[in-house]
């Protein structure tokens, strides 16, 4: 099944950050499609519920070194 959600980030600054997000996003299994919006901080990613949860998603952002709003 897939599901969409979206997260409000804080901390990218540039293309460089966006790119970092989304790579990070990516290389998790499950994740199928990122999408990141670096003028509101706007991360709206795709993923398969059955294989990546959504605390994962938020984990791998924070491990970039972004954080995750509630
Ligand atoms: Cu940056």
């Amino acid at each position: 099944m897939s599901e969409v959600v979206a997260l409000q980030v804080k901390g990218m600054t540039c293309g460089g950050c966006k790119k970092t997000v989304e790579n990070g996003l990516v290389a998790l299994d499950g994740v199928e499609n990122v999408n990141v919006e670096l003028e509101t901080g706007k991360v709206e990613v795709s993923f398969n519920e059955s294989q990546v949860t959504v605390d994962q998603i938020r984990t791998a952002i924070q491990n970039k070194g972004y954080f995750v709003e509630a």
